[in-house]
């Protein structure tokens, strides 16, 4: 892993988030968009040497949604950006660790995604995020 190319952090509501990341904290929205696959939508927000990624969910079964109902609003995910995600994930399967993917899944901004489970990692939910070379 090189480098944290996002943190994802659940919300209830975007619009009710943004003001306090743009406004308050000054930080440039990048853009918006659903993922559909993911049951969520997405703010991306440039933070500089990573970006954060708003997740509002989209009704009431996916992961986000489970997320806020039990912890509520906060960090729910870091991603690491990567190359060659396949690669990546059998590497990681041989030291042991649990992906909650056998594939990797489609991800917001046409990227690659997978997850490794909150369970082996200490805690973190970790995603692995490929945009082709980036
Ligand atoms: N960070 C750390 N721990 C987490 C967690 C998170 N985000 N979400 C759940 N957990 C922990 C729970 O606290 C719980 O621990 P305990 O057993 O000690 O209580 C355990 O994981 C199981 O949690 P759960 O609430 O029963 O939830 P599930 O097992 O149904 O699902 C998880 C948890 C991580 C497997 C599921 O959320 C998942 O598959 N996530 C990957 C996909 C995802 O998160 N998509 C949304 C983001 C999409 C995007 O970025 O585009």
């Amino acid at each position: 892993m090189k480098k944290v190319d996002h943190i994802g952090i659940a919300v209830k509501n975007i619009y009710e988030a943004l003001p306090y990341y743009i406004e308050t904290l000054g930080l440039q929205l990048l853009g918006m968009e659903e993922v559909e696959s993911q049951k969520v939508k997405v703010a991306f927000i440039d933070a500089g040497n990573c970006k954060l990624e708003l997740l509002e969910p989209i009704g009431e079964d996916g992961a986000i949604s489970k997320f806020l109902e039990k912890r509520g609003e906060g960090i729910h995910h870091i991603a690491f950006g990567v190359t060659d995600i396949r690669t990546r994930m059998e590497e990681l399967k041989e030291h042991g660790v649990q992906l909650l993917d056998s594939q990797p899944r489609p991800g917001a901004g046409g990227a690659e995604v997978a997850f490794l489970h909150p369970k082996s990692s200490f805690g973190v939910l970790y995603e692995l995020c490929d945009k082709g070379g980036n």
